[in-house]
């Protein structure tokens, strides 16, 4: 037959693969290439982003295999979470078996698609194999002083008594928020009628005592160290600088006084001083007024002698943090103006935040917007220090600051001895004259909050004891496991009270466990590292191994992973590193970050019903068309002509194949175009070759396609050269394997008969491949075509009509050359194309 019946084709040489082995990394392997996709989320089925992302590493670690590498292909579970908590809820099952449930299904969708993994190391973060991991790395850090303890707010719902995850707290019209994916990771939008999810209460704000990693430590070396990520993709690097959020400005600092409470941080001294951070210092003659965050220490000291300060901290704190606006309380405190000497008064606002520089402001409403609609909430003066330059015609410099904030530069006024400075060049004369100001470089990163009020995730190994504090359980008692399930509104982990009860490992003493259970991403910060020794029982990784195969060749995920994965797992990548368990401090060398794939203008999506299964189509078709619809980071619609182009490519492949096998009818005498064809092979191979290392196998898939219209034309003109035309097709299936490994095969199996395709070599071109490497962009070219732009280009250069020319014009044009002899003194066939166009 010369159909190719892809489900029997692809079930076949699945099976194959399955028994060889063909993907279990070498055992002697010393550097591989590691080439991952980002696991998935065990969300019970592969969507098309999925489809894709794993299309992509796929074909790449084929095309390095027949390279001749080592490749480290693995993958694992994502299986931690919510969802699967919310699912069980629903359905009266527990996390586990429904987990493991999808576990199930995904990974026979990852087999059905023909992707080849080394599933000798699959891991799954709900393993305790896995999570023990986990704690002891928690540890780890935390011996490291890198983990804290403290008071943060959380979403809290008054009806069912439970801490709520961002995802958890919805709009009062929808039914679910949609984007319960990852868990709590991003904040919520915070618009409108916030309520719980489950009993549509509105949701409130509580003080809890949670676990962060300081992740703020590394916020310079995170912001710098992306500068040399050369391999990744300058969207994702800004994404991340944008997330880090480095400042440059000045710290000042001005001296406080007129509160008479003892203050309660132990320093025992009335006045003290407020460190505030601003990013222009050169506006500091325009502030009118302090600010502090309602969790300042200034703050709390005020609200012991002042019912105001304490009732409108307590209010701000259960508010939800939209509600805030530009509420404050003036307190009895005053400010020194450190340049001035003028006294300011001092408040407490909301606006002001707490973990972001200083968590203190100088107001300056002048040249503010936030500072400008606080001083019109508050009636403070707004005064203008900085003017527009007046060749900057820079607008409202005659317009009265009331009106609006004047944010840009231009040159100060009432400043003193810098009045007529240009703001720049004042603001570093203003921070250099003054002891009380000194530059500074601020980032918005918070530290991570690594807490979660759930069940389905990794128990944070610590006890609570009564008489030592917090304590670590000792690493031998390691793993924490998760107890049984239960089913209750708020955290199963508090219900389950004999797993709560412990005994303290320093005292001995009874102590309560630790209920917080930790932010999924902790488990995708160092997955990676956990690959590469999936089975070793007394360590999270092998540092010796990590050193060498590090750092991830290729890693290719979605872009809403740019900013808290690929951060987390630099941030873990670098504390590992200073605990002297990795040499590199940055983990992934080459980072795709594939586009989305669209559907009526639409995100393909489970949610939005408009998946298109990759059983419809049968796998191959629908890897070979994610792949050469577009680069791997651009969006690109699904669409069903071009799916079918795909499929009918196959057919084509099989067909010629098929028909060679089957025919054997060829030509032993060479003649010039089969040169010119052989010498198309080459330069075909070349191009490919060069593609498939930049990852763009949209750009391979034409150059495939090219040479399989070139073939079947020389095919049909007359009788091909045997050693040319099967040398083609050999090519060609190989060229194609990394993206269509199952067409490969099948290929392969028919015209070599023997070895496989998924181990076969690369192939070499047979000549110096160089010179035919020029850029052939237009293909469907007709002679007439070509003359016109010849004609109309007045084009005399042989090298440029060949830009213009597709390979197989210039296969029959070089046989119409041959034909009329002028090939035949040894000049180049095209060369003799050109003169018979020419001279038409
Ligand atoms: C005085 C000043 C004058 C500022 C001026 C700006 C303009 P942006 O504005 O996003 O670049 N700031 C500092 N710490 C803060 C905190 N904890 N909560 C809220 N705001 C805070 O951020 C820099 C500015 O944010 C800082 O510079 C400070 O206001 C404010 F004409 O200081 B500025
Ligand atoms: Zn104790």
């Amino acid at each position: 037959t010369t159909h190719y019946d892809h489900a029997q084709v692809q079930e076949f040489w699945q099976y194959v693969w399955e028994r060889d082995d063909v993907y279990a990394l070498d055992a002697d392997a010393t550097d591989p290439t590691y080439v991952l996709g980002m696991f998935p989320y065990t969300s019970g089925t592969l969507h098309m982003g999925h489809v894709r992302n794993y299309a992509i590493t796929d074909a790449y670690s084929r095309y390095r295999r027949m390279r001749g590498d080592d490749v480290l292909h693995p993958m694992g579970w994502d299986a931690f979470g919510l969802p699967a908590e919310n699912a069980a809820f629903d359905r009266g099952t527990d996390p586990e078996s429904w987990t493991q449930a999808c576990i199930r299904r995904m990974r026979e969708e990852l087999e059905t698609m023909g992707f080849g993994y080394d599933w000798s190391r699959e891991i799954t973060t709900c393993e305790p194999e896995y999570y023990r991991w986990n704690q002891w790395l928690f540890k780890r850090l935390y011996e490291a002083g890198l983990v804290e303890y403290e008071a943060a707010t959380v979403n809290w719902c008054p009806d069912c008594e439970t801490v709520l995850a961002d995802a958890q707290v919805v709009d009062r019209e929808d039914e679910r928020s949609e984007s319960a994916d990852q868990g709590a990771g991003d904040a919520a939008s915070g618009r409108g009628d916030r309520v719980c999810w489950r009993c549509k209460t509105p949701v409130g704000r509580r003080e809890l005592d949670q676990w962060f990693f300081t992740i703020t430590d590394y916020a310079a070396e995170l912001h710098e160290g992306l500068d040399d990520l050369e391999g990744w993709p300058e969207g994702v690097r800004e994404i991340q600088r944008n997330w880090i959020g480095r400042q440059e400005g000045a710290r000042i600092t001005f001296d406080v006084a007129g509160y008479s409470g003892a203050g309660g941080s132990g320093d025992g001294d009335d006045d003290r001083t407020v460190d505030v951070f601003s990013t222009r210092p050169e506006t500091i003659y325009g502030a009118t007024y302090l600010a502090v965050s309602p969790g300042h220490d200034l703050a709390r000291a005020l609200a012991e002698d002042d019912d105001a300060v304490a009732d409108y901290i307590t209010t701000v704190r259960e508010q939800d943090p939209d509600r805030v606006g530009f509420s404050g309380v003036e307190t009895d405190a005053t400010a020194v103006h450190p340049l001035t000497g003028a006294e300011l008064p001092v408040y407490v606002a909301g606006y002001v935040l707490e973990d972001v520089g200083t968590g203190a402001v100088m107001g300056v409403p002048g040249h503010n917007e936030r500072d400008h609609s606080f001083a019109r909430e508050h009636d403070l003066p707004i005064e203008r220090v900085i003017v527009p330059d007046a060749d900057d015609n820079g607008g409202s410099g005659t317009e009265t600051v009331e009106g609006s904030p004047y944010t840009g530069a231009g040159v100060l006024e009432h400043s003193g001895e810098y009045d007529g400075l240009e703001s720049e060049v004042a603001g570093k004369r203003i921070v250099a004259g003054h002891d009380a100001l000194a530059d500074d470089v601020t980032y918005r990163l918070r530290d991570w909050l690594i807490s979660r009020q759930r069940y389905w995730g990794t128990p944070i190994p610590m006890v609570h004891c009564d008489e030592c504090g917090r304590v670590p359980v000792s690493d031998e008692n390691l793993p924490v496991e998760l107890p049984a399930f239960v089913r209750t509104t708020g955290n199963p982990l508090d219900a389950a009270e004999e797993w709560t009860e412990t005994t303290c490992p320093d005292c001995g003493g009874p102590a309560r466990r630790e209920t917080d259970t930790m932010d999924t991403f902790v488990d995708s910060s160092w997955y990676y590292l956990r690959f590469l020794s999936p089975a070793l029982a007394d360590a999270p990784f092998e540092t010796e191994v990590a050193n060498d195969w590090l750092p991830i060749d290729l890693y290719v995920g979605g872009d809403e992973h740019a900013s808290l994965h690929l951060l987390y797992t630099r941030f873990f990548t670098k504390a590992l590193a200073d605990l002297d368990l990795l040499e590199r401090r940055e983990p992934i060398r080459e980072l795709v970050s594939q586009g989305t794939v669209l559907y009526d203008g639409e995100k393909m999506s489970s949610s939005k019903g408009n998946v298109v299964t990759p059983e419809e189509y049968g796998a191959e078709t629908t890897r070979l068309f994610v792949l050469s619809a577009a680069h791997p980071e651009q969006d690109f619609e699904w669409t069903a002509n071009n799916v079918r182009g795909a499929y009918d490519l196959q057919q084509t492949l099989y067909r010629m194949a098929t028909a060679f096998v089957e025919e054997g009818d060829a030509r032993v005498e060479r003649r010039d175009h089969d040169e010119y064809v052989a010498r198309e092979i080459d330069r075909t191979i070349a191009a490919v070759t060069e593609e498939y290392d930049r990852y763009r196998f949209h750009r391979a898939a034409t150059e495939i396609r090219e040479l399989a219209r070139l073939l079947r034309r020389y095919r049909e003109y007359d009788r091909p050269h045997g050693d040319v035309y099967r040398r083609g097709l050999l090519t060609l299936a190989a060229l194609i394997a990394p993206m269509a490994p199952h067409l490969g095969e099948e290929l392969w199996n028919k015209l070599r008969g023997d070895g496989l395709a998924v181990e076969a070599d690369w192939p070499e071109p047979d000549h110096d491949a160089s010179q035919y490497r020029l850029e052939r962009r237009l293909v469907d070219r007709t002679l007439e075509d070509v003359r016109d732009i010849v004609d109309v280009a007045d084009i005399d250069d042989p090298e440029r009509i060949e830009l213009v020319v597709a390979p197989d014009w210039k296969y029959r044009a070089a046989e119409l050359a041959s034909r009329t002899d002028s090939g035949d003194d040894g000049s180049d066939p095209v060369d003799a194309i050109v003169d018979a166009v020419l001279a038409d």
